[in-house]
């Protein structure tokens, strides 16, 4: 047999060679860990998980090189062997309704930046309704030249644009204003942020043929769904970047993301990016709806409330390891995760091992799209202690992302939108990593 023939060693698995450290906790000097493992990855002598030793012969003929695979498919599933990869549900109302809550992205458990279609979080405040297409109509009216009613093949006609977003409820990361630290995943604490390739019309193109009186400074924009979810939005923002939002990650847009127009406002609370939507008015200022008053405002210590407070901070949170992972053992591991800005590009992620003491700037991966989901990596060498891992990032306008109590001392105690606080995760010395408050 060929596999008794050559009963050579590869050169492959030893411990991995000790790198300089800049501190005592086990935090690697990045240049040098990169240099030398470029170095290293020529002679093949780096083991990150510790393969097992190998034979240097053929592999073996596994069964699935003895037959032939299974036939094409209309429409591509993820591998059966993944299947626990879901959207996480909550509805809070139960059966009285079922449709009303929210189902987060599993942040931990992807890669990457953009989210699956299947996997964007949902939040509905009445269900989603189902929507003929054929039937709906967009209509803008109000201070306008020429009020004008769009079918959704008309809006297919225009000339397109594509661009990248997150879209972040303004209640992302709420469960963490709760008094306890909640010990579940990361995805359900920060999941209901998702990102994809939008393509649609800008909505100055529409606006310009209606023609925006001059009186009309703000717009009102409501959806066709049972909850008649509507937000004001100002003019200057219709102008600068919203789109009316055909497609999602190259297929038209799904049910739960609004199918078959959304309104896509970039960087701003995803309340506001309106879904099925089907009306527009040009109005003088805000409208002051239920969803703007009763909901999406912050209550302050003095007993006031901010409202309108449409962009969404700077954030980042680490995805692994997080709640739900184990370290295998230590040695070498890469920090992972998502950093985003409602103001527009991250320009640092910084990321710490002893609770904020000191810090270590994490790998940007390229490319950086404004208001978009950015994936930080840091390679690291765990030596078996317990740490404090914190992320913390910063864009391209200097926004920091504070602190737990800093960002706490600014409202109400109540409060618990817009949380863009920093998520500490602990790692016990038997690899176990837990939410902590700091
Ligand atoms: N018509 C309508 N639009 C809506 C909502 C809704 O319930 N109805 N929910 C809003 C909220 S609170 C958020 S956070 C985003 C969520 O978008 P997604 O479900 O595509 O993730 O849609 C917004 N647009
Ligand atoms: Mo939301």
């Amino acid at each position: 047999m060929e596999a008794s023939e050559g009963q050579k060693r590869l050169p492959t698995v030893s411990a991995p060679t000790p790198i300089e450290q800049s501190r005592d906790r086990g935090q690697i000097d990045r240049r040098t860990f990169l240099t030398r493992s470029a170095g290293m990855a020529a002679a093949t002598a780096t083991a990150w998980a510790a393969p097992a030793a190998a034979a240097d012969a053929p592999a073996g003929v596994p069964p699935s090189m003895r037959t032939p695979g299974r036939p094409m498919s209309g429409y591509g599933q993820p591998s059966g062997f993944e299947k626990p990869v879901a959207r996480i549900v909550a509805a809070p109302y139960g059966a009285v309704a079922p449709g009303t809550g929210a189902a987060r992205t599993p942040i931990h458990a992807l890669e990457g930046t953009i989210t699956p279609s299947g996997l964007h979080f949902e939040r509905h405040h009445n269900g989603i309704p189902e929507i003929d297409p054929a039937a709906h109509q967009l209509l803008i009216h109000g201070l306008v030249g020429k009020p004008l009613a769009f079918t959704v093949q008309a809006l297919l006609r225009y000339p397109m644009t594509s661009r990248t977003c997150f879209i972040e409820c303004a209640g992302n990361s709420s469960l963490n204003t709760f008094l306890k630290p909640p010990q579940v995943p990361a995805g359900a604490i920060h999941g209901m942020v998702s990102c994809s390739e939008w393509s649609g019309v800008p909505l100055a193109v529409l606006l310009d043929e209606a023609g925006v009186d001059p009186r009309g400074r703000w717009l009102l924009a409501e959806g066709a769904d049972g909850a008649a979810m509507s937000r004001s939005v100002p003019l200057a923002k219709a102008l600068d970047d919203a789109m009316i939002a055909l497609y999602q990650n190259g297929e038209r847009l799904r049910p739960e993301q609004g199918y078959p127009v959304r309104l896509l406002l970039p960087g701003w609370e995803g309340n506001m990016s309106v879904k099925w939507l089907h009306r527009i008015k040009l109005t003088e200022g805000p409208m002051h709806t239920k969803d703007e008053t009763s909901k999406y405002s912050e209550p302050m210590p003095d007993g006031n409330a901010r409202q309108f407070t449409f962009e969404m901070g700077v954030k980042s949170v680490i995805t692994r390891p997080s709640v739900g992972m184990k370290m295998q053992a230590p040695g070498l591991h890469e920090i992972a995760g998502l950093a985003w800005s409602g103001a527009g590009k991250i320009r640092k992620v910084d990321v710490s091992l002893d609770g904020g003491m000191s810090w270590c700037e994490a790998v940007l991966q390229e490319p950086i799209f404004s208001k978009s989901l950015t994936r930080f990596r840091l390679p690291w060498e765990w030596n078996g202690a317990r740490v404090q891992l914190q992320s913390r990032a910063i864009d391209e306008k200097g926004n920091v992302q504070p602190t737990r109590a800093s960002w706490l001392a600014q409202y109400a105690p109540e409060q618990r939108y817009h949380n863009n606080s920093i998520q500490t995760w602990a790692i016990d010395a038997d690899g176990g990593v837990s939410n902590v408050y700091l």
